[in-house]
Parts: structure tokens; C-alpha cells; sequence
């Protein structure tokens, strides 16, 4: 594993724990973890249960008891890393965003490409698309059960940024994560919209907003202290866009930091001829449905608790209503990645896949920036009779 922070320690539990609650066909051994400050890596590998600790990713990848590298460092080191472990002979799960910009993307999808033909598989870390009540809305909408679908209402909203005193992390630069709530939140909703209908997403149309430009600075002076030193923002806060599926079908997306009071809400509804999913990540062993073929007089939303060992997922976790949260979505990613090198099965999502998801996030900003379809109101007429 490349990276210890948030994420590192996310999927380190993911690798700690597949091979103990699946019957998988192999057990992943935690071989070796690196960051680049060797004490602060050392201790990571003591918390996380990882053998060995590396301080260059280079001599990570030579490694001969190395098979897979997962990368969690920010997205300014993905293509570089990803394209080296794939070269070296390793298979390799990113997280995402797959990368900073399309163009490292698509050398990453070609490297993808190349390395499969050579046994090497590559995965992306959407692991939202692992959340057993997600996975089993998409199964609902592939079996037909909402029939055409018209609506995707999707938004990602959490508020650790609300605080115009939140110092100035690498999130918040361009040139370390790309973009803002786009690529850190906007990813995984455009990854969802994407995965769940089935449908790449055609065309959007977009507005972004960085509300608070400078921040503090946070190495040195404590944030707020006198002295303090202030840096520039230079990422998007929040961003909303609409869009249109292949199949015609409209879609509304929200990404933000800024949304006081949400910490974590991934809320989805999606709306179809014969029926309706609502999904809300704060809740996530619920699922609601809506069946609009039954008699209007006793249809409506009901509350699947999606725990049933008949449930993605959830064959190897505990007795029904037993939940699961957020660290099993890392659990599940592992054993379908392990499942799938053992097998030889190309993995989902692909690196084309984060290709997608990177190129409607290009359109997005593209579209923000052109301001093209904002059509500002005083511009209407209006006419009176
Ligand atoms: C921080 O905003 C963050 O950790 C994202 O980077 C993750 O992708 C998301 O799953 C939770 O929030």
C-alpha cells in the first residue's frame, strides 16, 4: 500500500479483514506500507498490521513479495505510481479519483489495457458501489423493476468546510487533487449515476462556486491564531450540474463541503416508469422502494432493510438487522478484487471506467467555466397581457 492517511487506513482494515469474513480462494498477507517520513510510516505499519515499512514507492513496487499495490495517496501521484506497478508486474487498485486530469487518466486506461493482455488487472476504489443496499438497487433496475427510467436526483453533501477558519489542506489546492468537491464527492456520484442506471452519462451542464478563497495556513501557527498565514483556495467548493443519460432520462447532481450539518450524505432517488429507488448513504442498510405497478390505493415507499443473507454481500456478515456501515463497503471492494486475480475475471470499476467518470468531470468544469447555458433571469422578457 502507498499512502497511511484516511484512506490508507480504510483500505488497510479492508485487507485485514476480507480474508477472514469471505471464504475467498486466496487470504491477502499485508506485506509492506509506504509513505515518505519513515518514522510516521513505521508507526502506520504497527497500527495497520502491515510487515514492512517502505519510504520510497519505487522500492515498494520492486518488491518480490509484492502482487498488488493499492494506491492511497492524493491524485497527483496516481497515473505515476499506478502505471510503474503495472509495468513491475503487479496488479493495482486506485483510489479515486483515478486521477487529476483526463490525460493521466487515459495513459492509466492504456496502461490498464496493456497490463490485462499480461495477467495484470487493475481496479478504481469506488467503493460505494459496494454498499450492499446500492449494489442491490442495481440489481433492481437491471432486472427491469423500475422500467425506462426519466429521473436521477443525486447529491453528495458534507460539511467539514462549512468553517471558513478549516485550514487549507491538500484538498483544497489543484494541483494536489485536481479539483474540489468535483473530484473528491462529484466522482462518486457521477460513478453511481453511472453504475446504477447502466447508462454513461451523455452531456451536462454546470455551475461551481469556491465561497471561501484564502484559508488559514495550517503548518507553524495553529489556525486562527494572530500571525496566521493565509493561503489560496484553488478548487471548487461545491458544484451543480444537470445532465442527460444515454437513454434520455435527466439527472441532477450536488456536491459540496459546505452543506452545514450533512457529514456524510450521499442521497439518491432515482424515478422510472414502472417504479422508484431512494438510497441515503447516513442510512445505509435502507433501501426504499417504490412499485408503481401496484394499486395506487395501498402502493407507496417502502423500507427494505437490506441485511437478508439473500443480500449482496451479506452471506458472510451477521443474522438480519444486524448493520453494516462504511468500513465493510472497503471489505467487499478487496474480496471482489482478490476474487477477481484468482480467477482471471477483469475487475469492476475498470480503469476505463475511471476514465468515464474523469471525462465527465472535465465536461463539468468545462461547462462551468463557459457558463454557456446560464442563462441569467433579468435577461427573459417577460410579456404581459
Ligand atoms: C472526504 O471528503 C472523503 O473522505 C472523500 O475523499 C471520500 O471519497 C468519501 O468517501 C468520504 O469523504
Amino acid at each position: 500500500m502507498v499512502g497511511y492517511a484516511f484512506m490508507g487506513a480504510a483500505h488497510s482494515q479492508g485487507w485485514r479483514t476480507a480474508g477472514h469474513v469471505f471464504d475467498l480462494p486466496a487470504r491477502p498477507v499485508l506485506a509492506a506500507i509506504c509513505g515518505r517520513d519513515g518514522t510516521a510510516v513505521r508507526a502506520a505499519a504497527d497500527r495497520h498490521g502491515w510487515a514492512a515499512a517502505e519510504t520510497d514507492w519505487r522500492a515498494l513496487i520492486a518488491r518480490d513479495d509484492v502482487q498488488v499495490v493499492d494506491i492511497c495517496t492524493p491524485g497527483d501521484s496516481h497515473a505515476e505510481i499506478a502505471v510503474a506497478a503495472l509495468e513491475a508486474g503487479k496488479h493495482v487498485l486506485c483510489e479515486k479519483p483515478l486521477a487529476n486530469s483526463v490525460a493521466e487518466a487515459e495513459v492509466m486506461a492504456r496502461a490498464a489495457e496493456a497490463a490485462a493482455a499480461r495477467g495484470q488487472l487493475a481496479m478504481v476504489g469506488f467503493n460505494y458501489r459496494r454498499v450492499p443496499a446500492i449494489s442491490y438497487a442495481r440489481k433492481l433496475i437491471a432486472d427491469g423493476r423500475l422500467g425506462p427510467l426519466r429521473h436521477v436526483r443525486i447529491a453528495y453533501l458534507q460539511d467539514w468546510l462549512a468553517d471558513p477558519a478549516a485550514p487549507l489542506t491538500w484538498r483544497l489546492k489543484r494541483e494536489r487533487a485536481g479539483s474540489g468537491a468535483l473530484g473528491d464527492l462529484g466522482a462518486h456520484i457521477v460513478d453511481l449515476a453511472q453504475f446504477l442506471t447502466g447508462e454513461p452519462l451523455a452531456g451536462v451542464s454546470a455551475l461551481t462556486e469556491t465561497f471561501v478563497r484564502q484559508r488559514p495556513v495550517v503548518s507553524g501557527t495553529p489556525a486562527g491564531a494572530s500571525g496566521t498565514e493565509f493561503g489560496e483556495v484553488t478548487v471548487d467548493d461545491a458544484v451543480v450540474f444537470t445532465g442527460r443519460l444515454a437513454s434520455g432520462a435527466l439527472a441532477g447532481f450536488e456536491a459540496t463541503r459546505m452543506a452545514s450539518g450533512r457529514k456524510n450524505a450521499l442521497r439518491l432517488e432515482i424515478n422510472g416508469e414502472r417504479g422508484s429507488l431512494a438510497f441515503d448513504l447516513e442510512r445505509l442498510n435502507e433501501l426504499s422502494f417504490h412499485d408503481h405497478t401496484e394499486p395506487a390505493v395501498s402502493a407507496g415507499f417502502r423500507r427494505i432493510l437490506v441485511t437478508e443473507p439473500e443480500h449482496p454481500y451479506l452471506e458472510a456478515w451477521w443474522p438480519p438487522g444486524h448493520a453494516l456501515g462504511y468500513e465493510h463497503t472497503f471489505v467487499h471492494q478487496v474480496r471482489d478484487l482478490v476474487e477477481a486475480i484468482v480467477t482471471g475475471t477483469a475487475p469492476v470499476p475498470s480503469f476505463a471506467d475511471g476514465l468515464q467518470v474523469q471525462r465527465v468531470l472535465a465536461a463539468v468544469e468545462e461547462s462551468a467555466e463557459k457558463n454557456a447555458a446560464y442563462t441569467p433571469v433579468t435577461s427573459l422578457s417577460v410579456h404581459h397581457a
